[in-house]
């Protein structure tokens, strides 16, 4: 069933079925599991969340950049239902099926590089990076893997080492895996002795703690996400993220980029990386690539991924044929509707409100960034002090929430308010999704 591609508010938000369901949830559901917005789902289709209680809203979120070809994407309907009336499953380590090695091969048609390529699909993004990381550890024999400040990689044992931010991540959750050495990030919106020297510094920072810390012979890999994703959607500064590689390259270290949040598309590029020439050694990709499937995969240098033994990589559900089949339908609609091109006429779209939003409160947002549909304001109480303003970005996430307009907050600080519309939502959407989030902010930041 296709859903109307208009906000329409039946109720308050949220609505009484959605309020109804949320106590079912608090008794049955561990309180662990957060919710950024009560509202129970229903229906979903584009850009457009139709929950329990009729309300449509725009969603600004795409689920955490997942749903990059709209939610209930025709083509992935249509190939999901033909896959789960064929067969669910096997388990592609006992008897395997094409579409596993199809994807396989899309990745390597699509990743950044020409060099022979090989992947391995999983369920999730902090499964692909453990992998990424185990590959890079057996390939080289050594231990040390560099990440980064402000960097996010997941939730089990290893990716809450990886992780940067101990709430609501690590907090309580140690101990952690051994090995993880941390480089502070080119972030150049706060780099202490300015923007111009955030690129050559921070660079000189990380070969030092590489040396000095590590030993370039211990270090496995180095692990970093293009542009940054929960850590409040970092760019990092231009040539930064080349020197990283390069030094890799030249000390026999592991590169690794885990794209699975800026991956197909998101970004305007397939990849991030492309964006500054980067071949990275190893790349980890989830989210995005399946239409809203659980399915991730590590891609790369055919003799690093190959220098595993027999029976080293898998997992019971790992390239799943429903899954497989959604991320075929998903990334030939991103081709047929040059979704990165899209994304980049979203950016600009956004961009331009997004300026004059600034010059406007030009005491409140810090800093605008990203790329493609991967954009985000920091929030600030004012620009001499930079102090992160989490409170403001929590008041405008409510303010667009009451209105109809599902948006996520993110950073080390809390204080980013981070822009993931689908891919596939149409200029109209965009702009009325831009004035809502307009009049929360003019709302907010008088009363915050
Ligand atoms: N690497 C770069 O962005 C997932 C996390 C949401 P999984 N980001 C959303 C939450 O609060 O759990 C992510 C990411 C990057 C790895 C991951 C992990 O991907 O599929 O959530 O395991």
């Amino acid at each position: 069933m296709t859903v109307e591609q208009r906000r329409i508010l039946a109720t308050e938000i949220p609505g009484p079925r959605s309020q109804a369901l949320h106590a079912r949830k608090t008794a049955a559901v561990s309180a662990g599991i957060g919710t950024t917005l009560p509202v129970y789902v229903e229906r979903a289709g584009g850009g457009i969340l139709v929950d329990v209680d009729g309300n449509h809203l725009i969603d600004f979120g795409s689920g955490i950049a997942v749903t990059t070809v709209g939610n209930a994407a025709p083509r992935v309907v249509e190939a999901v239902t033909a896959q789960v009336a064929d067969f669910t499953h096997t388990c592609f380590m006992v008897t395997p099926y094409e579409e596993y090695v199809a994807v396989c091969e899309k990745l390597a048609d699509l990743t950044p590089g020409d060099h022979e390529k090989r992947s391995a699909l999983f369920n999730s993004g902090a499964e692909a990076v453990e992998n990424a990381v185990k590959v890079a550890r057996h390939h080289t024999g050594r231990d040390a893997v560099v990440v980064f400040d402000h960097a996010y990689h997941g939730r089990t044992n290893l990716t809450m080492a990886l992780t940067a931010k101990n709430m609501p991540y690590k907090h309580r959750f140690g101990p952690f895996a051994g090995e993880v050495y941390r480089a502070p990030m080119a972030y150049p919106y706060r780099w202490p002795t300015g923007p111009e020297n955030c690129a050559e510094e921070a660079y000189a920072a990380f070969v030092d703690l590489v040396h000095s810390q590590v030993g370039e012979e211990n270090c496995a890999a180095v692990l970093i996400e293009p542009i940054q994703g929960e850590g409040g959607f970092i760019e990092p500064a231009p040539g930064f993220l080349a020197k990283v590689a390069d030094f890799c390259r030249e000390h026999g270290i592991v590169f690794i980029a885990d794209e699975v949040q800026t991956g197909f598309a998101r970004t305007g590029d397939w990849f991030a990386c492309d964006a500054e020439g980067v071949v990275p050694d190893l790349i980890t990709t989830a989210k995005g690539m399946a239409g809203g499937l659980p399915l991730a995969a590590v891609t790369g240098r055919a003799e690093i991924m190959d220098s595993v033994h027999v029976g080293g990589l898998g997992g019971t559900y790992g390239g799943n044929p429903v899954a497989c089949v959604a991320a075929l339908a998903a990334i030939e609609t991103m081709e047929a509707q040059d979704l990165p091109g899209r994304a980049k006429q979203i950016e600009a779209i956004f961009r331009e409100r997004l300026d004059a939003l600034a010059a406007r409160h030009p005491e409140r947002v810090g800093d605008i960034r990203g790329r493609g549909a991967m954009l985000a304001v920091e929030l600030v109480t004012d620009s001499t002090s930079k102090t992160p303003d989490a409170a403001l970005a929590g008041a405008v996430h409510r303010a667009c929430a009451a209105a109809g307009l599902v948006t996520l907050t993110c950073g080390t600080y809390g204080n980013v308010f981070r822009f993931l519309p689908p891919l596939a939502m149409g200029d109209t959407l965009v702009s009325e999704g831009l004035d809502l989030f307009e009049a929360a902010f003019e709302e907010a930041v008088n009363d915050v």
